[in-house]
């Protein structure tokens, strides 16, 4: 590590420190060290293998529901072996940090976030696609298949998560909105911050006079609005950042 990162932690650090209104706007990159898998990272992240549109869209589900299922039961298999990493566990100590995410894994809840605000759904659960409004929590080490609504019989069962063209879920996005428009820092983590309009929230809270702390293993869409940025881990950068010393 180079002094100059060493620096930049401390300026961090005393920015975080002196914040009355902080709030986190994560993303997968929080959850990578803990084994659960990225959207873009080169190689390895999923829509670097697969076509986002054909397992993340009601289109894809619609045409081939049987293959969106199987890969919502292997990501589900490998949340279910995943464990809190430290990146979870320091944002979890601060009680003061509304924690917004994009994940819909359950790890920050895991390790104990009250304030959490999930702007794409929750994986650990399936629902009715059509309007019956039925809910089901699902076995995450043993992931259900395709298989019709249990209650109205009438259409599919699928993760209660939003994917690409849905509405993200309304009183998250409102809560979000007003946290980002209210907040004095946002921590940005672990995200490319190029799905909208949760990206969006960054640009609220910069708008708003926020001071922009990003925590990513690379520069990204957001680069340009932070006031600090960190390039590495988060599970290393996180407790430097916010644990007391
Ligand atoms: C590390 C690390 C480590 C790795 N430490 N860092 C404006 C312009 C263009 C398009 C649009 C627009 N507005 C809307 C759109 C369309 C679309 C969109 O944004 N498309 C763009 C991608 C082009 N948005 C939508 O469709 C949204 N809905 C919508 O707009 O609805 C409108 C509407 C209104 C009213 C009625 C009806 C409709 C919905 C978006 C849904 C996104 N869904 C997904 C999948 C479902 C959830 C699930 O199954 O889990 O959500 S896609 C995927 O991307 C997932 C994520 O939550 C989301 C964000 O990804 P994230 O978290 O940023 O991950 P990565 O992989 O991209 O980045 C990880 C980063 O971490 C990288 O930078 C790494 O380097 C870094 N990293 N390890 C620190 N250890």
């Amino acid at each position: 590590m180079t002094s100059d990162h060493a620096e930049s932690i401390a300026a961090a650090r005393t920015a975080i420190q002196s914040s009355r209104n902080p709030c986190c706007f994560s993303g997968a990159g929080l959850s990578a060290p803990s084994g659960v898998g990225t959207f873009r990272d080169p190689g390895d992240g999923w829509w670097s293998r697969h076509d986002p549109m054909k397992l993340a869209s009601p289109e894809g589900f619609s045409e081939d529901p049987e293959l969106v299922m199987k890969w919502y039961a292997a990501r589900r298999e490998q949340m279910a072996q995943a464990r809190p990493n430290a990146g979870h566990l320091a944002l979890a100590n601060r009680k003061d940090i509304v924690q917004i995410t994009q994940n819909t894994d359950d790890l920050l809840e895991r390790a104990g976030c009250d304030r959490l605000v999930q702007l794409h759904g929750d994986i650990t659960s399936d629902r009715c696609h059509g309007h019956c409004g039925h809910v089901e929590r699902v076995d995450m080490s043993n992931p259900p298949l395709d298989r019709m609504c249990p209650a109205c019989g009438d259409e599919r069962m699928r993760p209660t998560v939003t994917w690409f063209g849905e509405a993200l879920p309304s009183s998250a996005w409102s809560l979000a909105e007003q946290t980002a428009r209210e907040c004095d820092l946002m921590l940005v983590v672990g995200t490319s911050a190029v799905v909208y309009p949760a990206a969006a929230l960054i640009e609220v809270a910069s708008r708003s006079g926020a001071t922009i702390i990003i925590v990513n293993s690379e520069a990204t869409a957001a680069s340009p609005l932070a006031d600090h940025e960190l390039i590495g881990s988060a599970e290393e950068l996180l407790p430097r950042l916010l644990e007391s010393s």
